[in-house]
């Protein structure tokens, strides 16, 4: 393997990049500088290869999903983000949903009995849904099923319960770290560049509020993950600056699990305008992410964004990780225009997506606390490269 890559390394003419190549090789870290070249200039094939070194270098073949299913309480938001094809402002409240307390513990106790082991919670930002109701909620949650992860809030939640109940950060998280919440999701990342974020999503939490809720989360011992929105206005050199970011604050308190890119999806919202990026381009995204966050110990591809192939073939280029099964109707990505209008799988199917090409399947909890690892010789149900 390391000769192939050292082999690719030497037939690659511009000099630069060959560089790059070898620093990936001994495990130097790319610059800044560095990262905004390789999107610039180099071949999928290159920083695919030198990707899927890296992936093969901490994790083999294993690939991660769990058994999740995501809660959204309302999509009604005072935030008018231009990508967001799912919010209704309150004004328009009957053209949306707001889930009471007993609603939302009716969908956990829907899992009763069964496997999964964790609950994802992210919606839209309600004007009357404060951090007490949120509080009551996670702590039935946990009273009902205490073996369940509950991961949810985006900052953009959190920033503004906390502010409307005059917290500071480290006391509101507290508080709800307290009531049984222990990891954060990585959404309302967006581009952190206020260059772009003025033009997307101006009124919500800013790159710094983002990052410190998610460094105070860290503190408390929670774990998180972070995403990047990408492919619309933003230039190469706003999602290096995204990365490094994170890559920064990841060196500081080693709290990020996960970073996900999400390729925007262009359907029914304010940004429909802007052509979508190419395949070619989201494993790119893909592989240079890989190659720039060399802190992060997973890289995910979320499945219902990108549709269940293109995940499929991020696994060529990087990505360890294909989230969960998602056992929901997510409104959220189905209604930006994603292939996935109704988004489960089965864990049958995610082990066969994953083993039809040649990865070792994992099922993991939210931690990476592996569950079950399925072997080579569980074929999947159905294969059309083997068929
Ligand atoms: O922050 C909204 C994105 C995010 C669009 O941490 C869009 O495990 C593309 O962060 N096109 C929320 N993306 C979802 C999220 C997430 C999802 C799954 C797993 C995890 C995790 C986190 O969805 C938002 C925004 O960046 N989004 N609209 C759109 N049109
Ligand atoms: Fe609200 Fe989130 Fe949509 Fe922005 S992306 S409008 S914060 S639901």
């Amino acid at each position: 393997m390391e000769k192939a890559i050292e082999v690719l390394i030497d037939s690659v003419g511009d000099a630069d990049l060959k560089n790059i190549g070898t620093k990936i090789l001994i495990g130097e870290r790319v610059t800044f500088d560095e990262g905004v070249l390789l999107f610039e200039k180099a071949s999928l094939p290159y920083v695919g290869a030198l990707a899927n070194y890296v992936r093969e270098k901490k994790h083999g073949d294993l690939t991660y999903f769990n058994r999740n299913f995501h809660i959204e309480p309302t999509n009604i938001c005072v935030f008018s983000c231009k990508f967001c094809s799912y919010s209704q402002l309150y004004a328009h409240r009957e053209a949306g949903w707001e889930l009471s307390i007993n609603d939302m513990l009716n969908i956990v106790k829907k899992y009763d009995g069964q496997p999964v082991t964790e609950v994802h919670i992210v919606g839209g930002v309600h004007p009357k849904m404060n951090l007490d109701f949120f509080l009551k909620l996670v702590k039935q949650i946990r009273e009902h099923r205490p073996d369940l992860h509950i991961k949810g809030f985006t900052p953009v939640e959190l920033d503004y319960m906390f502010r409307k109940a005059k917290l500071t950060t480290e006391e509101g998280m507290k508080k709800i770290h307290d009531a049984g919440l222990m990891s954060l999701p990585g959404g309302g990342a967006e581009i952190f560049h206020p260059d772009i974020r003025s033009q997307i999503c101006d009124d919500k939490v800013n790159a710094e509020g983002w990052l410190h809720i998610h460094r105070v989360a860290h503190n408390l011992g929670m774990h998180s993950n972070a995403t990047m929105l990408y492919g619309h206005i933003e230039k190469y050199w706003h999602r290096v600056d995204h990365m490094e970011r994170l890559r920064q604050l990841q060196d500081e308190t080693g709290g990020f699990n996960t970073f996900i890119p999400l390729k925007f999806r262009n359907s029914d919202n304010d940004m429909s305008h802007i052509a979508e990026s190419t395949i070619t381009e989201d494993m790119r995204m893909y592989a240079i992410a890989r190659l720039y966050m060399d802190n992060f110990p997973h890289l995910k591809a979320y499945w219902p964004m990108l549709g269940r192939q293109n995940a499929q073939l991020t696994l060529s280029y990087g990505v360890n990780d294909m989230d969960g099964t998602i056992d929901d109707s997510t409104k959220i990505y189905s209604m930006a225009g994603s292939e996935e209008q109704n988004p489960a799988m089965t864990t049958a199917e995610l082990v066969t997506l994953i083993k039809q090409v040649n990865r070792q399947p994992v099922e993991r909890d939210t931690l990476y606390n592996v569950i079950k690892k399925y072997d080579a010789e569980e074929a999947p149900a159905f294969n059309p490269i083997l068929n």
